[in-house]
């Protein structure tokens, strides 16, 4: 993992596979979460060691991994994402004194509070639009909610919003609040994901501080 990390960079993109953690990190992704679903533990262990290999020669890149905090933990990965059934069973007090950094999804206020007493390193909200790329079983939260996340959260906590985000609706969503827009289906569902890719890293340049 490079040794001076990076914040969560605007653009920030969620994979299913090491293999598209190597192809987005070549392409200069700085923000890519690994969401590999029904593995079992050590063929998590093993995609996250070859997504922490695909991501490691790239000095701006922070792979995240979800979910899997034991495996994550166990191969040396230094960011986790977890949502709120994860933290209920997450031992933070061993993660925290690996030196993980760790990325919490919210849905509402509740899970806001329960998220901001494990001290995160970014609260993710959403879903901010329909999405069917998971059944999170939530309405559309809307962009306006991050401006309220953002008021409860303070200035300083990196806000994170995801689901049905696109391209269109990047900058309505920084100005609302957030630091960073989550994808998946606008890239990996394009007709060319490089392409759009390249469009994404394109604007966040232009959003970087
Ligand atoms: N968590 C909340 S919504 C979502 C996840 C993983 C899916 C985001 O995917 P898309 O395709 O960008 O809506
Ligand atoms: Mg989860």
């Amino acid at each position: 993992m490079p040794i001076a990390a990076p914040d969560i960079d605007p653009f920030y993109l969620i994979v299913p596979d090491a293999a598209a953690v190597a192809r987005f990190a070549a392409l200069g992704v700085r923000t890519i979460q690994l969401r590999a679903k029904g593995l079992s533990p050590s063929a998590a262990r093993a995609e996250i060691v070859a997504a922490m290999e695909a991501a490691m020669p790239h000095a701006h890149c922070q792979l995240i991994v979800n979910d899997t905090w034991r495996e994550a933990l166990s191969v040396g990965c230094d960011y986790i994402h977890l949502g709120q059934e994860d933290l209920a069973d997450a031992d933070l007090a061993t993660i925290k004194s690996a030196g993980m950094r760790i990325g919490i999804s919210t849905h509402d206020a509740a899970e806001l509070a329960i998220a901001l007493a494990a001290e995160p390193d970014y609260v993710a909200l959403g879903p901010i639009n329909p999405t069917t790329t998971k059944a999170t079983g939530r309405p559309a939260q809307g962009v306006a909610r991050l401006a309220e996340w953002r008021r409860l959260i303070g200035a300083s906590m990196p806000l994170v919003a995801i689901g049905g985000i696109g391209l269109g609706e990047a900058d309505a969503i920084i100005s609302a609040g957030a630091q960073s827009c989550a994808v998946v289906s606008d890239v990996l569902c394009a007709s060319d994901p490089d392409a759009r890719a390249r469009q994404w890293l394109a604007w966040a340049a232009g959003r970087r501080g």
